[in-house]
């Protein structure tokens, strides 16, 4: 049966991961994988999660099914963080929210849903973007193409060429946007830019999938949500996936969202009712500890303000880390400036480092990144910077 099956090319980040572990080297740095460590280089438990956590065990609740689409405290919770809690398409009924197995699993439901709906479209996302982007678009049928977005001359992005794409797309079109912390350069739109997609939206009849994996990177839960909110705004219907996983840091939980924003209640229970039968063919109905653990944190404001400090406290950091970053870049002697470090948000880093160099600070100094030359600033740490700062400046001088 298998005899003529091709080994299939890694991930081109989570191979990394498979690459660090079998480095021996004690100082080796992985800048690779998009996952925010602490001070002290791990992945952190979450105080709030571990209260929660605590609470759940000591409750011993059954383990029966889950509902199709979730729980409702869960499911209710993330309307509330993604759409405002005052929002008027929630109180009118017209979102439909399912939990989902990541964010991943929210584009891969979204993505089977639309090909459904629209087998035709065409899928455009942002050059560059997350691969898995085109990847689960492809494999739920659909031919992906790309709008312009990073511009390497100014380091931000290229609105003029992303407005002209978008001003010639297909009706029926769907749009994969990055709502906030854009993976992998960093570079975000501004409100005022949001404001010309949504009409470029309006005007063309195109289908907004707004993907939604760093909420409270940038600038806080309610700022980094100003896409969703000008959507909401807009009275079109469109996609929203959502993900706990850098969040909560409940990475292999596999806590995210699918939320579909409807014309009307109506609508908003025919298109579920068409949702839930996805999710059947695919899993069934979600796993329960993930989501109840969210649900908990966000639901007892003891617990919910516990984690907007803890969420507050990582984005701090990672800020620090670029502003150390670049000082230290200077300090170790580089030339080139680096300060757009500074001005990128979320995560990572578009270095515009080379894929030779980043071969090398892989070889000469076990130091991983992406051969695009994202970093993921987020596993910086005071222990390690002065040392990834000293290996990019020797790359960088070669
Ligand atoms: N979308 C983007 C833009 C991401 O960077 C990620 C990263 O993990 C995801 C979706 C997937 O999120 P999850 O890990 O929750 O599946
Ligand atoms: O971009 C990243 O690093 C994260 C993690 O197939 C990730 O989004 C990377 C690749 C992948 C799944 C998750």
């Amino acid at each position: 049966i298998f005899a003529a099956v091709e080994m299939a090319p890694r991930d081109p980040i989570l191979g990394l991961n498979e690459a660090f572990n079998a480095d021996t080297r004690t100082d080796k740095v992985n800048l690779g994988v998009g996952v925010y460590y602490d001070d002290n280089g791990k992945i952190p438990l979450l105080a709030a999660v571990k209260a929660a956590e605590k609470a759940r065990l000591e409750a011993m609740p059954p383990r029966g099914y889950q509902p199709i689409e979730g729980a409702p405290s869960y499911n209710n919770a993330v309307q509330n963080l993604l759409f405002g809690k005052d929002s008027a398409l929630i109180a009118n009924g017209q979102v439909v929210t399912i939990q989902a197995l990541g964010g991943t699993g929210a584009l891969k439901v979204g993505g089977d849903y639309l090909k459904r709906l629209n087998p035709a479209a065409t899928v455009y996302i942002s050059d560059p973007s997350w691969e898995n982007h085109r990847a689960i678009f492809e494999s739920a049928g659909f031919a992906v193409d790309t709008y312009p977005y990073y511009d390497p001359a100014t380091r931000g992005v290229n609105f003029a060429g992303m407005k002209a794409k978008l001003g010639e797309l297909a009706a029926g079109s769907v749009v994969v946007l990055h709502a906030c912390c854009h993976n992998p350069t960093g570079a975000d739109l501004t409100e005022a830019q949001w404001g010309e997609v949504v009409e470029a939206c309006r005007a063309r009849g195109l289908v907004p999938f707004l993907d939604m994996a760093y909420q409270g990177f940038a600038d806080g839960i309610e700022p980094d949500a100003v896409a969703v909110r000008l959507f909401s705004a807009s009275g079109l219907q469109f996609f929203v996936s959502s993900s706990f996983s850098k969040s909560f840091s409940l990475y292999g939980e596999r806590v995210g969202a699918l939320s579909i924003v409807t014309a009307d209640k109506d609508e908003a229970a025919r298109v579920l009712s068409q949702v839930k039968r996805v999710i059947r063919t695919n899993y069934s109905n979600p796993p329960t500890h993930g989501g109840a653990v969210v649900a908990a944190v966000l639901n007892a404001p003891e617990l919910r303000q516990m984690w907007e400090d803890e969420l507050a406290g990582m984005r701090d950091r990672i800020r620090a880390m670029r502003v150390g970053l670049v000082e230290s870049l200077k300090a170790a002697g580089v030339a080139q400036d680096f300060s757009f470090v500074i001005e990128q948000r979320g995560m990572f880093s578009y270095t515009a480092l080379s894929a030779a160099q980043v071969e090398q600070l892989k070889s000469e100094f076990g130091i991983y990144a992406v051969s695009t030359g994202r970093i993921c600033l987020a596993a910086l740490n005071s222990r390690n910077i002065g040392y990834v700062a000293k290996a990019i400046a020797s790359v960088a001088k070669a």
